[in-house]
């Protein structure tokens, strides 16, 4: 069995943080950065007429006299202005004679499947795509599942919602069904946006027959509507089933946006928590709209009538909805919208989409960097990057290894990278450096946005020192912050408001380094985070329970080379199980992770389930995880004097060692 050395997380943070490298903005680019030294102190003099002009840019159909309704913890901001997010992000570029400039890019992920949509194209599509969830019955205020592939219908579908008000609900592809099930049941969705399949690593994968299975435990939804996309057959309810090709292509290409209060829902995301069900975050129009346009622009440095920007996210997570659809939209931003993940179509096919659209701004996960990293230096060494501008990383701590890496190979030395903090409930980025204005270190995040105040602080919620660690608060609200958890406001002010006082808590380890610079260091609760997605542990444990065979599980999240964070198990079976052999062994585990992969998706399945006769636990009868994070991370084990039956960390360290670790 390989050693196993973690290359992220606190201990390569630390190492680094001794170091101390810092690079400094270049003068030429600050000169050109649309951002200017001044605006820290302009934001931080008055906070909310900075966000008010940021709010500006947008076009109001009715102006807002108010910025910010602060009672905590619920804010309103913009309150009674009036807008459509839609229109915001399509027609007014159109009015402005932009219409045959290019929103997107289309890379499908079988080679050669290209798409060019302009922003008339796309102003004809989502008109189209209006009329026709209007003439399916739907409303302002109800919700819309979208549970697609990454295709242009899908961001069409995101603002066709957007333009009638209805908040949609988008479930990552990759979810199973019953894990969509639950998302539809818990805000009630009465229509489903799907599409027959996708292309998923060379092959096509099936999503309809997930909606079927999902719906029959959904009895309230009425229509759903699928594009063909792989052309694969599917079953087929009529009345409720409705083709894309036969009811949005049909219908007309011109639609009345009506405009909608500024805090009228614009979307739900679904994200673990901490308990085995997740949450579904609410964010609002007018001040989310704001926020992502202003950090689109003034973190990627974004010259809509020159760039072509690149984040290589999923619409299926909160990077896809605020930086490919709604703040490159809002800016009137050519982006790429790319199909496939990085491994699908050769090891090169990023490079390639770099060099052949000239990409200037590159947004993407330490995962795929690392995974990137992995493939060695000469594949980007064999194409022309010098498009590339800007460098942005988002998702996970990035390890310094894969930060200098990225600046080396793929930035060429020149391109500030802007390693980016922020949650799907943040809605938009809050800790980031700025290109051409912030210095830049290996590892960090640097400094909060302007208009945004954070702070670390220690167990009794006081600010931490230089050189300290602590947990991340966020200490104002800001315009793009999540209005509440659909349905549970209880547990809004429960798992955000109440660790400490009168502040956002994020669940989030950080450290402010010598100079005052912040550093994330990763999660603090039982959430983990696999290639940037996140899990929590509790949700998997729930799945393995839920199998006939399975007495006890309990899941932790172990340091992984490429992935940031792997998902190990620990399973006791139950009495009347026997699993005899090795074979046996085997064939449940296989079992086991394949209950996981259709209860909540293969994203969850563990890299490692080790069965054990018993858990380690208190004499309370608590798990103890911490023990088992060390086990699996193969470290010395910590204190186990409070265990009840000591011997048996032991005895699961030593099937640990015997089992090797098997590949997701
Ligand atoms: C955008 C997104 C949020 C969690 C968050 C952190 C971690 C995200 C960074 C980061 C260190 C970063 N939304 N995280 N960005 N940790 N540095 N630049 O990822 O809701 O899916 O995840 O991700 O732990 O709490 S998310």
């Amino acid at each position: 069995m390989s050693e196993h050395t973690p290359t992220s997380g606190q201990q390569a943070l630390s190492a680094l943080l001794h170091e101390n490298r810092r690079f400094d903005p270049p003068p030429e680019l600050a000169a050109r950065a649309n951002a200017q030294p001044s605006i820290y102190e302009e934001a931080a003099a008055d906070r909310l007429a900075w966000w008010a002009e940021q709010a500006r840019r947008l076009d109001w159909d009715t102006p807002f006299s108010t910025v910010l309704e602060w009672d905590l913890p619920d804010a309103k901001w913009f309150a009674d202005g009036r807008l459509n997010a839609c229109v915001n992000c399509v027609d007014r570029h159109v009015a402005a004679g932009k219409g045959s400039k290019v929103a997107f890019h289309w890379v499908g992920e079988p080679d050669g499947d290209t798409r060019t949509i302009t922003y008339k194209d796309l102003l004809e599509e989502v008109s189209r795509a209006a009329n026709a969830l209007e003439s399916l019955g739907v409303k302002a205020g109800d919700r819309v599942a979208i549970y697609m592939p990454m295709i242009p219908e899908a961001v069409v579908s995101m603002l066709a919602c957007a333009r009638i008000g209805a908040p949609h609900s988008v479930v990552f592809g990759g979810f199973s069904a019953e894990a969509l099930a639950s998302r539809i049941l818990d805000s009630d969705c009465q229509v489903v946006i799907t599409a027959d399949g996708g292309y998923r690593r060379g092959a096509a994968a099936a999503l309809k027959p997930h909606v079927d299975e999902a719906l029959e435990q959904c009895p309230t939804v009425r229509a759903v509507l699928c594009v063909r996309r792989t052309g694969q057959d599917v079953a087929w309810i009529e009345g409720r089933d409705h083709w894309w090709h036969d009811t949005v292509e049909t219908a007309s290409s011109t639609h009345q946006a009506q405009s909608f209060e500024a805090e009228q829902p614009l979307y739900l995301m679904y994200t673990s928590g901490t308990t085995a069900k997740p949450k579904g975050i609410l964010h609002t129009t007018g001040g989310y709209l704001t926020h992502v346009a202003a950090t689109h622009r003034l973190i990627f440095d974004v010259k809509p009538d020159e760039d072509v920007f690149w984040t290589a996210a999923d619409i299926g997570w909160v990077t896809g909805h605020s930086y490919i659809v709604y703040g490159p939209l809002a800016n009137g931003t050519t982006s790429v919208l790319y199909e496939g993940t990085p491994t699908a179509g050769g090891r090169d096919r990023w490079w390639r989409i770099v060099e052949d659209y000239k990409v200037n701004i590159l947004y993407t996960a330490p995962t795929t960097i690392r995974t990137l990293m992995k493939w060695g230096e000469d594949l980007p060494a064999a194409h022309d990057l010098s498009s590339l501008r800007v460098l942005g990383s988002v998702g996970e701590p990035i390890n310094p290894e894969a930060w200098m890496w990225y600046r080396k190979n793929v930035g060429r030395t020149r391109c500030p990278i802007v390693d980016t903090w922020w949650q799907t409930e943040t809605g938009g980025i809050l800790i980031t450096p700025l290109p051409g204005i912030t210095s830049t270190k290996p590892g960090a995040a640097m400094r909060p946005f302007p208009g945004i105040s954070a702070e670390v602080v220690d167990n009794e919620g006081k600010p931490v020192g230089n050189g300290e660690g602590g947990y991340l608060v966020i200490t104002e609200p800001w315009p793009g912050m999540l209005r509440g958890i659909w349905g549970d406001h209880d547990r809004y002010v429960s798992t955000y408001w109440s660790r400490f006082p009168g502040v956002y808590f994020a669940g989030d380890g950080a450290k402010k380094d010598d100079d005052g610079d912040l550093w994330l260091l990763g999660r603090v609760d039982d959430v983990m985070n696999i290639s940037g997605h996140r899990i929590s542990t509790t949700e998997v444990e729930h799945a393995l329970v839920g199998h006939p065979s399975v007495a006890e599980a309990a899941v932790v999240g172990a340091s992984d080379e490429t992935t940031g964070q792997a998902i190990v198990a620990f399973v006791t079976v139950k009495g009347n199980v026997q699993v005899e052999n090795e074979a046996a062994t085997e064939a449940l585990v296989d079992e086991l992770r394949n209950t996981v992969a259709t209860t909540i998706g293969p994203i969850a399945k563990p890299r490692q389930i080790i069965l054990t006769p018993e858990l380690p636990k208190t004499r309370s009868g608590k798990i103890m995880r911490r023990l088992l994070r060390d086990v699996a991370e193969h470290r010395e084990l910590g204190d186990v004097t409070t265990l009840m039956d000591p011997t048996v960390v032991n005895m699961i360290s030593e099937k640990m060692t015997a089992g090797g670790e098997d590949e997701a």
